[in-house]
């Protein structure tokens, strides 16, 4: 019933709710080839987000992006398996690149629907042999400096934001790296622009480890540790500390310095977007990036990072989903984002807010700068404005119902009805008083709502 009234308050989020779950009907519908029904089904599985935006793109370039997503989740699900004794786990991580043209090769591990990608690999590798030359060669060599950076790590410590932002180059910026390369490999992007690629991955990368602190941390058999030392340890003894109750103040400010850090890199990837020609590419590309930017802001200030995992609600991932066709909508999201977390910096209280503050109002600068956004802020405006007359319109006119339903003033005798029925109230009179009581106080409701909203 409560989800019933929160989705009645949000009107248009059911609506983009509906055309969501249509998309992820049609990506149930599997092509004939049995390798390539496996990759598409198990990606549908690992990453329902990706796979409702990956099918934005073309035949051709779905299949590389499908593949290349499975061949990095097989060798992410290596390095994430805390179970893997090192010495098996980095000579893996170093030879996936090659090993991953072999059909007969198979590496168990992970579990639940990564364990069953591991153990019927051989179909993502059927596929990966079966793509053309120049996207085989693209994930091949991601694939190769993935697996060496991840080696890395594995004996490397996050200590500095600078490791930060090496391991997350090597887990997600070479990802935004080799998109682009196959984006132009496809023919449908001129540019790689690396600096900007990277920083794509780097964002979405960083949102993710912010995120996830309390999942990571209580993995098994190992703790998870990516947050960088140079940061939580100005906040705490242990990076383990933040579970605690009691340290729960340093611990948001620690949140805090980190989320700063990751708003260094939205201005390149807002360059980065607006760069991008191909429109089926725009949106693959840009609907990650909004979400990242909301869920940077949700968790901004939120003690329930070191609680549980905070997340999205579904009808503000599927409005993202749905709404963001342009760079205007980009700029408008990263702008209410912005602004909304600007609404929640501590000036007095956190020690970072002055940096934060300047970081969110570059992004909005930037925003504001562009002319697509102030188009679209214009258009939202005379939208406004039309809604909000209508809705008084309606509201009056409802009135007006009432008035002749419960015949005052009297309407009814002007509009010759006749007044025999004294001593009873008939059925039509009943209906007629029931339905104007219903619409007046709804409309009653809509109107208070509104005139809230356009005070707030
Ligand atoms: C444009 C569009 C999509 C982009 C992009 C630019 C730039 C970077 C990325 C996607 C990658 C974003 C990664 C953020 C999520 N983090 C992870 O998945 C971590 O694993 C990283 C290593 C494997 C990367 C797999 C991947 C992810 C998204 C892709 C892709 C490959 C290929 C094509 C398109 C999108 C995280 O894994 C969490 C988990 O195990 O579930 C971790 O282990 O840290
Ligand atoms: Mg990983």
């Amino acid at each position: 019933m409560e989800k019933m009234w929160l989705l009645l308050q949000r009107p248009d989020e059911m609506a983009c709710m509906w055309r969501v779950r249509m998309a992820s009907r049609r990506i149930t519908k599997l092509p004939k080839d049995p390798d390539l029904a496996f990759c598409y089904a198990m990606l549908n599985r690992v990453s329902r987000s990706f796979a409702i935006v990956i099918q934005q793109l073309g035949q051709e370039l779905r299949d590389a992006v499908c593949i290349f997503y499975l061949v990095l989740r097989g060798l992410d699900t290596v390095e994430d398996d805390m179970s893997i004794p090192v010495e098996r786990k980095i000579p893996t991580l170093l030879d996936f690149h090659k090993t991953m043209y072999d059909t007969e090769w198979k590496f168990p591990c992970g579990d639940k629907d990564y364990q069953e990608l591991m153990d019927k690999f051989h179909h993502v590798t059927a596929s990966f042999l079966r793509l053309h030359r120049r996207y085989q060669e693209v994930i091949a060599d991601v694939t190769r400096r993935m697996g060496e950076g991840m080696a890395k790590f594995i004996t490397t410590d996050v200590d500095s934001v600078q490791r930060w932002d090496e391991y997350c180059h090597y887990v997600a910026g070479l990802v935004g790296i080799g998109l682009s390369e196959l984006f132009v490999a496809a023919g449908l992007e001129s540019s790689v622009r690396q600096e900007q690629a990277n920083s794509m991955g780097l964002f979405l990368q960083k949102t993710n480890i912010i995120r996830d602190y309390l999942e990571d941390i209580c993995e098994q058999p190992a703790p998870r540790m990516f947050w960088p030392k140079e940061v939580w340890s100005c906040y705490a003894e242990q990076l383990e500390d933040f579970k605690d109750d009691k340290h729960i103040d340093s611990a948001v400010k620690c949140l805090n310095h980190l989320v700063t850090d990751a708003l260094r890199h939205a201005p390149d990837c807002l360059e980065y977007l607006a760069g991008l020609k191909a429109r089926a590419v725009f949106r693959f590309c840009a609907i990650p990036q909004v979400m990242a930017m909301g869920t940077l802001m949700l968790c901004y200030g939120e003690p329930q990072v070191f609680k549980g995992v905070v997340k999205m609600r579904r009808g503000m991932a599927a409005k993202i989903m749905d709404k963001t066709l342009g760079m205007a909508d980009v700029y408008g999201s990263f702008y209410d984002f912005a602004t909304w977390m600007t609404s929640k910096v501590d000036t007095e209280r956190d020690p970072n807010a002055h940096v934060t503050l300047k970081r969110l109002k570059d992004i909005q600068d930037i925003c504001m700068q562009s002319s697509a956004f102030q188009a679209r802020q214009r258009s939202l405006m005379l939208q406004m404005k039309a809604e909000s007359s209508a809705t008084w319109a309606v509201w009056f006119l409802f009135i007006l119902y009432a008035v002749f339903a419960f015949g005052l003033l009297g309407t009814q005798e002007t509009m010759g009805i006749p007044v025999a029925f004294e001593e009873g109230t008939s059925s039509t009179e009943l209906y007629h008083k029931a339905l104007a009581s219903l619409l007046l106080v709804g409309s009653t409701l809509v109107v208070l709502q509104s005139f809230i909203d356009s005070k707030s």
